[in-house]
């Protein structure tokens, strides 16, 4: 129970990709989770979400005893992002989707800005010295899909002489089949990502970035901002926005959601408790002068969306994903600063305190390694850092507060 000195604990969520994951519903209530985190993945993105597909949707995650917490994501059309085309019709659909979630009763949205591609790894199944398997980013392999696989007209110049150096050696010693994996990771292979491409689109796709920088993105972003979070507002829906993962920019794509900085500007642009931010430390961790823990204490009265992960820098912005509370980020601190975050909404009265927190990510061990699992979103994984973080909670609300 929530009381004036102790937080009831953040809300256990889990993502769900809907019927087709192999995570069935039943799981996720085993593993403790009592929210879901879903999408309408079949809905084309830049098409309304209907009444009644959403609540579809939510009849089945209700009849499975669990509540549907947060939708990740609607997807931002790419035509949003550039401000061309048809982007007024795609934001006025996805002010149809926001009010006819509120309809349903869902009031949080997850969605993110990131150019062309959604979140990016170069390896999916990196090995742990305990047998366990990672998702990793690697720099190098990433300059090898740019120079040489994908060959962007002037990639050479993003890159320094020691790291060209290093790409061409590995590339030399890839066997093709090799090229093909690392193509279809960076293009394909990760849920949740809506777009799929083939090497010529994807160049065509990055093209239309070619006379956008970071400013103008951040312009695109604000524009959208102004248009949806007045929409939302009425609706009583809370946005919470994605920082960009890797945070900074890839494949000459500029970036706008990676620092603290970042998130302040687009905080202030529209100043409403609807306009927040989905605190993912996995991604904002990669960058080491994001200080979670401080982040949380500066802008936590922003944040409707938690992700909590860890992962370990490898230096020139490579890393892999680590054990929860095992890396780079402070998980104890960052939890001990939601915590707060969640006392001081009790205390003032604010009605939004679930904060619904999702183990993001897990890696394959266990019967993880013989199953079928979408990569980062395995079972065991996952339970492990759920149960992991659910220990870690505890242990500060019995001890701190
Ligand atoms: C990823 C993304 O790291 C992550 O959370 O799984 O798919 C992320 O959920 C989306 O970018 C949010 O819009
Ligand atoms: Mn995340």
């Amino acid at each position: 129970m929530a009381s004036a000195t102790q937080p009831p604990g953040l809300e256990q969520t889990w993502r769900w990709f809907g019927p087709d994951d192999p995570v069935p519903l039943s799981h996720i209530k085993m593993a403790g989770a009592t929210g879901v985190v879903s999408a309408l993945h079949h809905i084309p993105n830049g098409e309304v979400w209907t009444t009644g597909e959403i609540l579809k949707r939510k009849k089945i995650i209700e009849d499975a005893g669990l509540s549907w917490s947060v939708v990740e994501s609607i997807p931002v059309h790419e035509d949003i992002k550039r401000r061309k085309g048809e982007y007024a019709n795609y934001i006025n659909s996805y002010k149809k989707s926001i009010k006819n979630l509120a309809d349903a009763g869902i009031d949080t949205v997850c969605y993110n800005f990131m150019p062309v591609l959604d979140w990016t790894r170069t390896d999916l199944g990196f090995t742990l010295p305990d047998g366990s398997r990672a998702l990793r980013f690697d720099l190098i392999q990433l300059a090898v899909f740019d120079l040489f696989l994908l060959k962007r007209p002037d990639a050479e110049s993003d890159y320094s002489t020691a790291q060209l150096d290093a790409a061409e050696t590995f590339f030399k010693s890839m066997a093709e089949d090799q090229k093909e994996i690392l193509v279809n990771n960076i293009l394909a292979g990760l849920p949740g990502a809506e777009e799929g491409y083939t090497l010529k689109e994807f160049q065509a796709a990055v093209d239309e970035y070619n006379t956008i920088d970071t400013d103008q993105l951040r312009e695109n972003l604000i524009a959208f901002l102004k248009e949806i979070i007045p929409a939302a507002t009425d609706a009583g829906v809370f946005m919470a926005i994605h920082p960009d993962d890797p945070p900074y920019p890839i494949l000459g794509l500029p970036r706008a959601v990676s620092t603290e900085d970042d998130v302040r500007k687009l905080m202030e642009a529209v100043d409403s408790p609807n306009n927040g931010l989905c605190l993912c430390s996995g991604s904002f961790g990669v960058l080491a002068n994001n200080d979670l823990p401080g982040m949380v204490k500066r802008l936590g009265h922003r944040i409707n969306f938690i992700h909590l992960r860890n992962i370990s820098r490898e230096g020139d912005g490579s890393f892999y994903e680590s054990d929860h509370l095992v890396g780079d980020v402070n998980m104890y601190e960052l939890m001990k600063a939601l915590l707060k975050e969640q006392l001081k909404r009790i205390q003032s009265s604010r009605s939004d305190f679930r904060l619904p927190m999702r183990p993001d990510h897990g890696h394959q061990m266990l019967n993880d390694l013989d199953h079928q699992t979408n990569p980062g979103y395995s079972a065991t994984g996952r339970l492990r850092g759920l149960a992991e973080l659910r220990g870690l909670e505890l242990g500060i609300k019995q001890s701190s507060f």
